[in-house]
Formats: structure tokens, C-alpha cells, sequence
């Protein structure tokens, strides 16, 4: 795969990587998206699954779609995009994912310098109390919290709440102090997480998306490069390996 020649030059001064990741990078690993041509929302609301109030109204409901995405994940692999992108600490002093994805598939894939900016879904926790619960399997239906009975929820940021606010101000140094940020698979439509790529701009970063298709950020980017994330970021990685050689 043929890179911008600007981008090669970048990449061989570079010492700082940030990877800022969405849905899109897991979709190879057989992941429904969430917004796009095959994405879960184009069948389900949000409003109705991804908010504190929703689950209230129906925490059963809600608990049963966190299952049934858990199952996905936990039978899925990292894939080919995951594993260039944690490859990349081999070549760089400094290499950061902030991600927006639940899945875990970043630290599988052995990345070590991972933000999750919208939790996880391998942790769930009380409303009430906040006691972290560990579940058994993918098909325990709804838990009741072992010290004050309160409802279990995933540890998954929903419309409305806050992000971790430590991740998010690490992410957003690492961000600020990047050579290079390359945005994978989003469609940097959700904020606050999409002012990643902003910050990193902003500061003089330079900006890489690789996306299978346009999208809000392409237009503010130094280089676009359409196609799959795991075909992409490989591709970089081969051009790193080449250069350090
Ligand atoms: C490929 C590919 C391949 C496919 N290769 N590419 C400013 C302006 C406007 C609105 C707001 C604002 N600030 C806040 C808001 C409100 C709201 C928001 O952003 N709304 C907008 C959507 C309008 N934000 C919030 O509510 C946030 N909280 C907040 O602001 O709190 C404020 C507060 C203040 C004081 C007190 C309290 C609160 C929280 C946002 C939480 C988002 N949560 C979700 C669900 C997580 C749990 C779960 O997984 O169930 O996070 S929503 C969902 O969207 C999920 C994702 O992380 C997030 C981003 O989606 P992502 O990753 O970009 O996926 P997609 O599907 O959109 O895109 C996939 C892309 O991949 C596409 O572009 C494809 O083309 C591409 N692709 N295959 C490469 N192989
Ligand atoms: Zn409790």
C-alpha cells in the first residue's frame, strides 16, 4: 500500500503515537458497529438501551443487550489492526490508545498504554453502592447487589454521564503532546471523547484517519486514508518496520 510520502517523513521523526479508536477497528473481529451501514442503531435506539434511565425503565431489557454483546466479544479476537497497533511500542518511546470501545480487545491484543474513555464491559457495578460485581457467565440474567440488593450495571459510560475523568485528562496530555495521532474506525461524532483528535491538532499533531468511509473529522485531518483498519494499520506498521531497519 502506497503512503503520503509527507506522512513517511513525519512517521521517521515521530517519538509520540496516539491511536484514537472507535467501533470500527473491532468490526473486523466480527463486532457490530454502532452508527453506519451495519450498525446496531440502525435497528435499536440508543435512547432506549445506552442511558441510566432506560435501564431503570427496563433494567432487563438493557442487562440481556450488555449479555448478548458480551458473548459476541468474549467468542471474537483481536484482529490484524489491534495487533499493528500495539506492535507499534516496539518502534516508538511513546505510544498511547485512547479508545472509545467497551471491548477490551486493545490490552488483548497486548497494548499496554491503554484509556478506555467509555468503560468496559468486562466490569459491571451497584447503582446503589457502587461495590464492583464480577459476573460468571455471559448468560446470568439481571444480578442483585450482594450488600444492599441495589441493581447490577455495566461500567460502560451511557448518554448523559460523565466519562472517567482521569482517563480523559491523561488522554488528553498524551493528545496534546503527540507527533502523530492516528484516528482508527470512529465516527467522532460523540463528545466529549471526540475533542482527542482535536486537542492533538490543536497542539500540533498530525492527524491520520483511517476510515472505510468519510466522516465529520476527515475534513480537519492532515491524511485520510480510506479502507479497513486492520488492512491499514498493518500497512503502517510495515512502512515503521522498513524505515527503522
Ligand atoms: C471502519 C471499519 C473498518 C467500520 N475499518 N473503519 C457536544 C456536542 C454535541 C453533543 C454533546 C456534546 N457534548 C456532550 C454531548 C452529548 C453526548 C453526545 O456526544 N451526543 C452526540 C451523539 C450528539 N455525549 C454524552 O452524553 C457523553 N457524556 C457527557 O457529555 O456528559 C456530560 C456531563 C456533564 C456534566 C455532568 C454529567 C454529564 C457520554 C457519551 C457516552 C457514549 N456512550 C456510547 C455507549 C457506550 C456503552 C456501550 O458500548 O453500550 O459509546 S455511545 C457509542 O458511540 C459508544 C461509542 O464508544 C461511541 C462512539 O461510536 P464510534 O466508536 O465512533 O462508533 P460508530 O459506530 O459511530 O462509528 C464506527 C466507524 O467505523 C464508522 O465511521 C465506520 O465507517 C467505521 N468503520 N468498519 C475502519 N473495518
Ligand atoms: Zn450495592
Amino acid at each position: 500500500m502506497e503512503l503520503k510520502e509527507e506522512f513517511i517523513e513525519k512517521l521517521k521523526s515521530a517519538k509520540s503515537i496516539v491511536f484514537f479508536t472507535g467501533a470500527g477497528i473491532s468490526a473486523e473481529s466480527g463486532i457490530p458497529t454502532f452508527r453506519g451501514k451495519d450498525g446496531i442503531w440502525n435497528k435499536l435506539k440508543p435512547e432506549e438501551l445506552a442511558n441510566f434511565n432506560a435501564f431503570l425503565r427496563n433494567p432487563d431489557m438493557v442487562w440481556e443487550w450488555y449479555q448478548y454483546r458480551r458473548q459476541i466479544i468474549h467468542d471474537t479476537k483481536p484482529n490484524a489492526g489491534h495487533f499493528a497497533m500495539a506492535e507499534f511500542e516496539k518502534y516508538f518511546d511513546d505510544v498511547t490508545v485512547v479508545t472509545q470501545n467497551v471491548d477490551n480487545l486493545h490490552r488483548r491484543a497486548g497494548s499496554s498504554n491503554v484509556f478506555e474513555l467509555h468503560g468496559n464491559i468486562e466490569r459491571n457495578y451497584c447503582i446503589d453502592c457502587s461495590e464492583p460485581y464480577y459476573i460468571k457467565s455471559d448468560e446470568e440474567s439481571l444480578p442483585k447487589c450482594k450488600i444492599c440488593g441495589g441493581l447490577i450495571r455495566p461500567d460502560v459510560v451511557w448518554f448523559g454521564e460523565m466519562l472517567p475523568q482521569e482517563a480523559f485528562a491523561k488522554s488528553e496530555k498524551a493528545a496534546a503532546d503527540s507527533d502523530i495521532c492516528i484516528i482508527a474506525g470512529t465516527s467522532a461524532v460523540v463528545y466529549p471523547a471526540a475533542y482527542i483528535p482535536l486537542t492533538a491538532r490543536d497542539a500540533g499533531s498530525y492527524l491520520v484517519e483511517i476510515n472505510v468511509a468519510p466522516t465529520e473529522i476527515s475534513g480537519l485531518v492532515n491524511y485520510s486514508v480510506r479502507g479497513k483498519s486492520g488492512e491499514v494499520v498493518p500497512a503502517i506498521l510495515e512502512a515503521v518496520k522498513e524505515m527503522k531497519k
